[in-house]
């Protein structure tokens, strides 16, 4: 672990916050109800296709003062996609530049959020109608500190009530009931929907809005089988109220990861309404939603914050009012002005507030017109930086370096 003096002092100078954010332990006791919702991308939130809403309850959430919704908000996954997506939400570490982290160091030692938010007194709980061995969960969930996975034996799965890769999400939450209400409080439970998973079937009598019409399939099939978790998680909401459940919660609803892939580009162009689908279009394609929900709260806002998965974990401790000395881990509390002020994704490319880097390019963030030359500096003083962090995390995952650190535990 030879690296490790240098990863500690880059996270306390370069990553470390100072101050609390206003919102610090507002949700403090309260309950955590993540839903990772399958192929979310931001492009549908408050977007029409053949003229009708594709996500309404979605929009309201946008418009609701519990909500805080982010529109600049980045997925960082690789080829591990939904598993990627979880590696980031729950370490704040980046996942690998090639397979999937809970596959290949499933067996390291993490310092994640379920472990964290138990030594607080927090039970944790992963709710997931697929096989309990993909993605290597059923290793992975415990090692992170899960104290349960409801996996598809949880669930009664027939040909009725099931599409595509599994369960479909209606039943999946109107199941998963039973058992959330048995859960000892305060919690921490994550939902991992699936209806809305490539190439995105549905039922004829479960589709509520009409599908695109172009040369992509998926692109076309996409819209309806978004809709369909939209009321997915709209019914959800109101199960959570009968239950007793959802004042004494915050719920968390983020995409997991583009759904439309850059082969369908001809038909994202067309459906934007873009002659073609540049470099800079791409990387503003991978922002996923992001709301925040807390029930009563009143402040909420739409937050132009340049912000990413790696932000979860930092910004999920700091609502429930949890202070984790000499913590490792490379994201910021979304809600701490004292920001770091770019977002990396996997493969190099970075997002700030003036600029989007890829393909050896800087663009204008507002205008996606790429910087002229003389400017270009503000992009290639960050790029050293970028790979030194993406390094240092695989650094951390390749060495298990955790294994040399002395984590001090809170209380
Ligand atoms: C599988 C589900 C989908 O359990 O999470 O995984 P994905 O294909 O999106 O990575
Ligand atoms: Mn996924």
């Amino acid at each position: 672990g030879s690296e490790l003096p240098s990863i500690k002092e880059y996270v306390e100078t370069d990553i470390e916050q100072s101050g609390k954010s206003e919102l610090f332990g507002i949700a403090e006791d309260r309950n955590v109800i993540f839903i990772s919702a399958e192929s979310l991308q931001s492009f549908v939130i408050n977007n029409t296709v053949n003229g009708q809403e594709i996500t309404p309850f979605l929009n309201g959430l946008t418009e609701d003062g519990d909500t805080y919704y982010f529109e600049n908000f980045y997925h960082q996954t690789e080829q591990g996609k939904t598993s990627d997506s979880e590696f980031l939400v729950e370490n704040s570490l980046y996942p690998l530049s090639r397979g999937a982290v809970f596959f290949t160091h499933g067996q390291n030692e993490y310092h994640a959020l379920p472990e964290l938010l138990g030594n607080e007194g927090y039970y944790s709980a992963v709710f997931h109608a697929n096989n309990k061995s993909f993605y290597n969960r059923d290793q992975m969930y415990p090692n992170l500190g899960f104290d349960y996975f409801y996996d598809e034996d949880a669930y009664e799965v027939t040909s009725t009530n099931s599409i595509g890769w599994g369960l479909k999400d209606k039943s999946f939450f109107e199941q998963s009931m039973k058992y959330l209400q048995t859960l000892e409080e305060p919690f921490y439970t994550k939902f991992i929907t699936l209806t809305n998973h490539f190439p995105f079937e549905l039922d004829e009598q479960d589709q509520s809005i009409d599908r695109y019409d172009s040369n992509s399939n998926t692109l076309n099939n996409f819209f309806p089988t978004v809709r369909y978790m939209d009321e997915s998680i709209e019914q959800f909401f109101t199960q959570l109220k009968d239950a007793g459940l959802y004042e004494n919660s915050i719920i968390i609803i983020m995409g997991d990861h583009y759904g439309i892939s850059s082969n369908h580009n001809k038909a994202m162009s067309q459906y934007l309404d873009k002659e073609e689908i540049t470099p800079y279009d791409h990387v503003q394609l991978q922002r996923v939603p992001l709301f925040v929900h807390i029930p009563g709260h009143g402040e909420g806002e739409v937050k132009s914050t340049i912000a990413g998965q790696i932000d979860m974990k930092p910004t999920i401790l700091s609502l429930l009012g949890i202070e984790v000395e000499d913590d490792i881990y490379f994201g910021n509390d979304l809600f701490n002005e004292d920001r770091k002020e770019y977002i990396i994704l996997r493969n190099g490319d970075f997002i700030t507030k003036d600029y989007i880097y890829t393909h050896d390019t800087c663009y204008n963030f507002e205008t996606g017109a790429p910087v002229e030359e003389s400017q270009t500096d503000a992009c290639s003083q960050l790029t050293e930086k970028v790979e030194t962090e993406l390094g240092y995390s695989d650094d951390i995952i390749y060495g298990d370096l955790f294994r040399f650190v002395d984590f001090k535990e809170a209380n």
